[in-house]
Formats: C-alpha cells, structure tokens, sequence
C-alpha cells in the first residue's frame, strides 16, 4: 500500500477531503501534455492539483520547431517559498518536464521541504523519446536527473529515459532478462517502485509496461494494443493515472492497468481522425472514463 496523508486527521483538514498533489511540471500551450494533461486528469481523479510550472511554451518540442521557450527557473524558489508560508501539505509531490538542471535542484528541496506526512513523490524522468534525449535536454540534466530519481517512490521512464539514466545505450528491442536487470539498477539508484513504458515487444508489433515494486520483489506487466502512431504527451498520461490510481488507494499493478488501459482509450480516440500527431490526443474524449469502475485487468505477474 503506497503511503497517503491525512487520512487519520480531523474533520477540518482539507487532505481529509481532498487530498492535494504539488505538481512541476511545464505548461505547453498546444500540442497537449504536460500540465495540459496533468490538471485535467488529476481533477477528474478527485485530487486537487497545486502547480509549480517550470516553464512555459508555445507547444511542446516533439515535432514542433520554431517554439517560444520561457524558462521559469527564477520564479520557482518564489513559488516554494510562499507554499511554505502557507504550511501547505501535500499528499503527493509529482514532477515532470524540467527545464534546467538547477531545477532539479528545486524539486529536491520541494520534497525535502514538504516531507511532513510523508507524500507519495512520484518523478516522471521526462529527458527523451525513440532513443534520443529532447531537444532542449543536455548531459547535465541527465546526471541531475539521477539524484531525483533518487528521492523518488516511484518513477516512470519510458525504455529510452531508463536508457540515459542507466548511462547505457538506448535499444530498439530487449530481451526480458535483460529489461529485468535494468528495473533493478534503476531500483538501486533509490525508488521503490520503478515502471518502464514503450517496451518494445512481439519484434515491434506491441509494446508493454514493466515494473517492479522493490518492497515485495515482485515483477509486473501489462501489455499495449499495437497502434502505428506515436502522439506526444501520453507519457505525462500515463504518469498522470499512475499517480492519482496510486493516490486513490491502488495497488500498483491495478494502477498500470488504469493508466494503459487510459492512454490506450486516448490513442484510439484520435487515431482514426486525420490530424497530426503532433498536435496530441483528444484527452477530453476519454478523461470521464477515468470515473468508470475498472471493469478489465490483464496484468500479468512475471
Ligand atoms: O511529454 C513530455 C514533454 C513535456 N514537456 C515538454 C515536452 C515534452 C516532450 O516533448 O517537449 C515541453
């Protein structure tokens, strides 16, 4: 069971009602993800979402060139300090795109800061995709991005993320042994609980998610339906689900099931439409379904 705040507190508590997630995040104005995505699908879970943008941008860099980047590095300490005023609690501390490796470093205040009540801190190690890092991700921020993976209880890289923090080549296919080895040297470096996506499955045909729970040793999987496209922002999707499945009181492989069976839905909502992929899914489509009780599981213990 993953840790959750303020259930045991007085009938005035706001985390007793709602519980309340602190989320870093960027805000792109088109091309969904990021807090685009985050908000809505958070919101919809019940969990009140505080957000401390790390920067703001025209659309997201996956595909898009010429885009406005406004790094927010300098507000961000401003934002904290004033959380800190406050005496906000969180129930969650969830991080994403990070524009900075001095950023990184703010994070890790923030959840050193904000420990009271021991919020679930859940680091999506947003740096690449398809074997590359990002266009605005450097060297540093990959090593930075090493240190918060190691104050979190759970991450989410997706195979090329897990890749670059691992300091080994990206592969465009795995063999399970091996995948198995990576979750482990990436539950070293400090998470208890680590969940690879776009596994490269059945020689390209599907992908899966991987993940293991470093407290029972156990590891799970659950399999994708193939779709021939690739939308940006459904990493912050699936992160997302997992984060607020985890927070409603979730097992993790329940969790998985949630946020693939999710991104799955969001990806079908759009693809049969003839729109560009960079330009994201039709999030708003999909997000009540996040409210259906869970009807199928296929996850599978391996
Ligand atoms: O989806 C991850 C992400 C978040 N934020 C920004 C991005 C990307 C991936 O391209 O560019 C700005």
């Amino acid at each position: 069971m993953f840790r959750r705040e303020g259930r045991h507190m007085g009938f005035s508590k706001v985390q007793t009602v709602i519980q309340r997630v602190a989320a870093v995040h960027d805000l792109s104005g088109f091309g969904g993800g990021s807090l685009s995505a985050v908000i809505p699908i958070l919101s919809v879970m019940g969990i009140q979402v505080c957000t401390l943008p790390t920067a703001i941008l025209s659309t997201h860099t996956g595909g898009f060139t010429d885009f406005h980047f406004r790094d927010l590095t300098e507000d961000m300490p401003l934002i904290v300090a004033h959380w800190r005023r406050l005496k906000l609690s969180f129930a969650g501390i969830y991080s994403g795109f990070l524009g900075s490796p001095t950023q990184i470093g703010i994070v890790k205040e923030l959840i050193r800061d904000f420990s009271q009540g021991s919020p679930l801190i859940v680091v999506d190690p947003v740096l690449g995709d398809d074997g590359m890092l990002y266009e605005t991700m450097t060297s540093d921020m990959v090593l930075e991005m090493r240190r918060l993976v190691a104050c979190a209880d759970v991450i989410t890289p997706n195979i090329t993320e897990a890749a670059f923090l691992l300091g080994t080549a990206p592969v465009s296919s795995i063999a399970m042994a091996e995948l198995k080895q990576w979750v482990r040297g990436l539950a070293d470096m400090g998470p208890r609980c680590v969940i690879i996506t776009s596994v490269p499955e059945d020689e390209g045909r599907g992908t899966s998610v991987i993940a293991l729970d470093r407290s029972t040793g156990r590891f799970w999987k659950v399999s994708c339906p193939y779709i021939p496209a690739h939308y940006p922002g459904t990493g912050d999707i699936f992160a997302s689900v997992i984060t607020g499945s985890l927070l409603q009181g979730d097992s993790l492989p329940l969790s998985l099931d949630r946020a693939v069976q999710f991104v799955s839905m969001a990806i079908r909502a759009t693809f049969g439409y003839d729109f560009p992929e960079r330009d994201g899914v039709f999030l708003e489509r999909v997000l009540p379904s996040l409210n259906a009780p869970v009807s199928l599981s296929s996850y599978e213990l391996i």
